[in-house]
């Protein structure tokens, strides 16, 4: 299988993020992607190719043209107002505000953020849009007829939505994968997140749509970030009824219970009969995670991958979550050997 991979990811290197009322180092670090890199090659899984250039249009597909002007200039408007710190909003509209009538940035950090979790800091656009880059360029991979290709994207996607970045998310990968996927002539492109977030951005960008489904599993959101999305009954709206699927898990769900909310995604999927699958791929569901409570061990991610295979279609692999970096780059080449072999 090819990686896909950007120096550029370290762009991304924020000092702080607020975790518990503290200024923590963040759990989304370069050292994340530097260890998933790390054993790509160790494990000889294929090549590793830089991104090729896609034009912004392919994001301006998914994400709101403001949206995207303030994250390339929140930076530099944030230090023109002096601050010593990070820029991590501290207050939102009460109501969907609809045009914001204040141009202070940070009455626009709140405005577009989701949560408070995600500082943004100098070159956090320029690794956004190379993670976005990353992402395109293992779709066309498989577009041209790679069975399967790993795209090492840092930052992750999964939260954004078409106009809100947080969960440590600023663009949303998974979605402009698949909106590639129908652009290039596709009728119907399925996401499985696993991650052990839900994919709040990825489910709100096609809840109203039948041409992609979204399905996944993740730690039940009545006691998991992003806490208000996720739950089983969130099925889609209007065209987009029953395309969207959510298998909320327990605390200290092991990977029996867990595979068996995969054997039910992946009979969906079938079902459904898409061109092709993107893998929302988070390892945040490691027992040893810091901030996840589900309990799969290395072995499970080979596991899996090996199941994800037997739905036999075109797939892009995405990085998304996972912070216990030390078994980080182990835990996902696992899924992706897994697949190979499966
Ligand atoms: C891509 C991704 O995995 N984003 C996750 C963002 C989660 N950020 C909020 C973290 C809050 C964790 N609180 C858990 C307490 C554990 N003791
Ligand atoms: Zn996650």
């Amino acid at each position: 299988m090819h990686t896909v991979y950007s120096a550029e990811h370290r762009l991304r290197d924020p000092r702080t993020e607020l975790h518990g009322g503290e200024l923590v180092a963040p759990f989304e670090c370069p050292a994340r992607a530097e260890m998933v890199l790390e054993h790509v090659k160790q494990c000889a899984l294929g090549p590793v190719l830089s991104p090729q250039t896609h034009s912004l249009d392919q994001i301006l597909r998914i994400h709101d043209q403001r949206y995207i002007q303030f994250l390339q200039t929140c930076w530099n408007d944030w230090q023109a107002a002096g601050y010593a710190g990070e820029a991590i909003p501290y207050i939102w509209p009460l109501q969907d505000a609809g045009e914001f009538r204040s141009e202070d940035i940070q009455a626009r950090l709140g405005y577009f953020a989701l949560a408070s979790d995600t500082a943004v800091s100098d070159g956090t656009w320029q690794a956004a849009l190379a993670s976005a880059q990353v992402a395109l360029t293992a779709q066309n991979l498989v577009a041209s007829g790679q069975e399967s290709a790993f795209a090492l994207c840092r930052p992750p996607g999964h939260h954004a939505t078409t106009d809100r970045f947080g969960g440590y998310c600023f663009v949303n990968n998974a979605a402009i994968v698949a909106q590639a996927f129908l652009d290039q002539g596709a009728s119907r492109v399925a996401i499985l997140d696993v991650d052990f977030h839900h994919g709040n951005g990825t489910q709100s960008i096609f809840y109203g749509r039948s041409d992609v489904m979204v399905l996944s599993l993740h730690g039940d959101p009545r006691v998991a970030f992003p806490y208000f999305t996720g739950y089983a009954d969130e099925t889609g709206s209007g065209d987009g009824e029953g395309f969207t699927a959510n298998y909320p898990l327990p605390r200290n769900t092991e990977f029996d219970q867990w595979d068996d909310a995969l054997t039910t995604a992946l009979r969906r999927i079938a079902a459904y009969a898409p061109d092709a699958l993107v893998i929302s791929l988070g390892v945040d569901t490691f027992i040893n995670d810091p901030i996840s409570f589900f309990r799969l061990q290395s072995e499970h991610f080979t596991r899996y991958g090996a199941r994800l295979a037997t739905a036999k279609l075109p797939t892009v692999f995405l990085m998304e979550g996972g912070y216990a970096t030390e078994e980080l780059g182990l835990n996902t080449t696992n899924v992706l050997r897994g697949f190979e072999g499966g």
